[in-house]
């Protein structure tokens, strides 16, 4: 067993040393992806959030959140696009943005029931 007051002070250098080294590396392959569901968890046939503002070289994860088939085509880019049908929900993918630009998004078989959406790619100097 360790010590209670030994084990906090063991969390304290781990977080130090946790924003040390995040202050070295370089944020963007330390941060969370993005995420972005295709189909809500109520089945609904929708992209949630249905607007994304990312900054470039930003990488998103895509999950299906409900009842599929579900793919992802982005306007203008074959290669940031998921054109095979996915069903399985949980599924997931992660694509990285990395021009600048605002991007319509939409799955191919459920794009006349609306299931739109954009990812907005900001250029790396213009974010906070
Ligand atoms: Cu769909």
């Amino acid at each position: 067993m360790i010590p209670p007051r030994l084990a906090s002070g063991l969390v304290v250098v781990a977080v130090l040393l946790g924003m040390l080294l995040g202050g070295l590396a370089p944020a963007q392959a330390l941060a969370a992806p993005a995420r972005m569901l295709l189909g809500s968890e109520e089945g609904f046939l929708v992209f949630e959030p249905e607007r994304l503002t990312i900054t470039a070289g930003e990488r998103v994860r895509f999950e299906v959140g409900g009842l599929g088939p579900h793919n992802l085509i982005v306007a203008g880019h074959p290669d940031w696009s998921h054109e095979p049908l996915s069903f399985q929900v949980g599924e997931s993918w992660e694509q990285t943005f990395d021009s600048p630009g605002r991007y319509a998004i939409w799955c191919e078989p459920h794009r006349a029931a609306g299931m739109t959406g954009e990812i907005t790619v900001l250029a790396a100097e213009l974010a906070p």
